[in-house]
């Protein structure tokens, strides 16, 4: 049977868009299916379930990366892969990650209703924990798959829930028990990936496909200031050592990074205070510092600016800072021949494309270390997204799982279906 051209089916993407979106539901119209959560796990199982449905080879590895392969002529050849992530920010939205896991599915279901044949295996990744909202760092699933192993310091990592990553690792791993294991690693050919942009470039101009030159660089600190529990009322200013107020001081001080530095971003999303009583001066504050910028030598001159400013406030209140990176990715660029893929493929589908550096880190940036990677953005409204109101117009939905079928019919050496 001669391959007919293969086509995204627009119904069948949306339809499961919303099907996804509802595992893990939140009142206000957002998801909320953190890593290796139940929601988690539930996705995984109906994404498994549907790749068995189609015939396609199902698997998962030793940190609970999920596999879907179409199989291609020759097994022998490294497959290309596409991916994303299903876990969603504890107040996340519904295309996040998801848009890119369920387009590349989309993909796969188009090569097969069309027959086409090819040299190399297609696969479907979606990577464990990209996020790491619930357990420090995030991309743990395409940092274990680059890397060919599991850090050995994982396994007691403690959630924001207290949950153990080594317990939660293995709930979901058994939860998927019919599905066979495959060795942790490539190698692969290339990587692609989609994703809603998350900034408001795209929107501004109108376009429905950025294509993605690199990614700047994001460096997670972890500060815990320490001083002396005291009684609220008895304790006059002299007599404290007050971390609560040496963080107060120290992120006033810190909110001139970005005031000095336009692509200089830094957020403190987290901040925790023990014994955490209204009534007593806290003994421990903890908070968390997520920095960004795109060149790498202006990202270590800001830690140096984080380290400096908490720790002479820390000093000042005569409190102990510690101040230690639990994730570090370097800025990086992706290779012209995979960015000039994705322009050509936006045009074969003909999509209007510009090029931009991602804000947003992704599990790209792992593969990229691995593979030659690339990643195809779409627009999201107001370019809000770790929201609730996060929203993609359908349109860009379908333009961006187009973009993604000619980027990998391109990829895959086989003739480019003309649209
Ligand atoms: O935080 C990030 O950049 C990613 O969206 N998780
Ligand atoms: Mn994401
Ligand atoms: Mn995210």
């Amino acid at each position: 049977m001669t391959a007919q051209i293969p086509r995204i089916d627009p119904d069948r993407l949306l339809a499961r868009l919303d099907a996804f979106a509802a595992i893990g539901a939140t009142a206000r119209g957002g998801v909320n299916r953190q890593a290796l959560t139940e929601g988690d796990r539930e996705a995984r199982a109906l994404l498994a379930s549907l790749g068995q449905a189609r015939g396609f080879l199902v698997e998962q590895d030793a940190c609970a990366n999920l596999f879907l392969r179409r199989a291609g002529t020759d097994a022998a050849l490294p497959p290309l892969l596409l991916g994303s992530h299903l876990d969603t920010q504890p107040t996340g939205g519904r295309f996040d990650g998801a848009l890119g896991v369920l387009a590349g599915f989309e993909v796969l279901e188009a090569l097969e209703d069309a027959g086409v044949t090819s040299p190399r295996a297609v696969e479907l990744a979606v990577w464990t924990n990209e996020e790491g909202s619930r357990f420090l760092p995030g991309c743990m699933g395409s940092q274990a798959f680059s890397a060919g192993e599991i850090p050995a310091g994982w396994t007691n990592i403690l959630g924001a829930d207290g949950a153990r990553f080594g317990d939660e690792l293995a709930a979901t791993l058994g939860a998927l028990s019919g599905v066979p294991f495959r060795p942790l690693g490539g190698p692969i050919a290339a990587y692609i990936e989609l994703h809603i942009e998350q900034g408001p470039v795209l929107e501004r101009e109108d376009i429905a496909i950025g294509t993605v030159t690199g990614i700047q660089g994001t460096r997670w600190l972890e500060a815990v200031l320490t001083g002396a529990a005291a009684h609220a009322g008895t304790t006059p200013p002299a007599y404290r050592r007050d971390p609560m107020a040496a963080a107060a001081a120290a992120l006033h001080a810190l909110a001139g990074v970005m005031a000095g530095d336009a692509a200089a971003r830094l957020t403190v999303g987290r901040i925790h205070a023990e014994p955490g009583s209204i009534n007593a001066v806290p003994e421990r504050v903890a908070f968390t510092l997520d920095l960004r910028h795109p060149d790498a030598g202006a990202l270590d001159a800001i830690e140096r600016e984080v380290r400096a400013v908490v720790e002479a406030e820390a000093a000042k209140a005569r409190c102990e800072a510690e101040l230690r990176i639990v994730f570090d990715m370097a800025p990086a660029a992706f290779p012209p021949e995979m960015t000039a893929l994705v322009e050509a493929a936006a045009r074969d589908a003909g999509h209007a494309a510009t090029r931009l550096v991602s804000g947003a880190f992704h599990d790209a940036l792992f593969l990229a270390r691995i593979a030659p990677s690339a990643m195809i953005f779409v627009p999201c409204r107001d370019g809000i997204s770790h929201n609730e109101a996060e929203f993609v117009e359908p349109r860009f939905c379908i333009a961006g799982a187009e973009t993604l079928l000619q980027a990998t019919l391109s990829a895959q050496d086989v003739p480019r279906a003309s649209s």
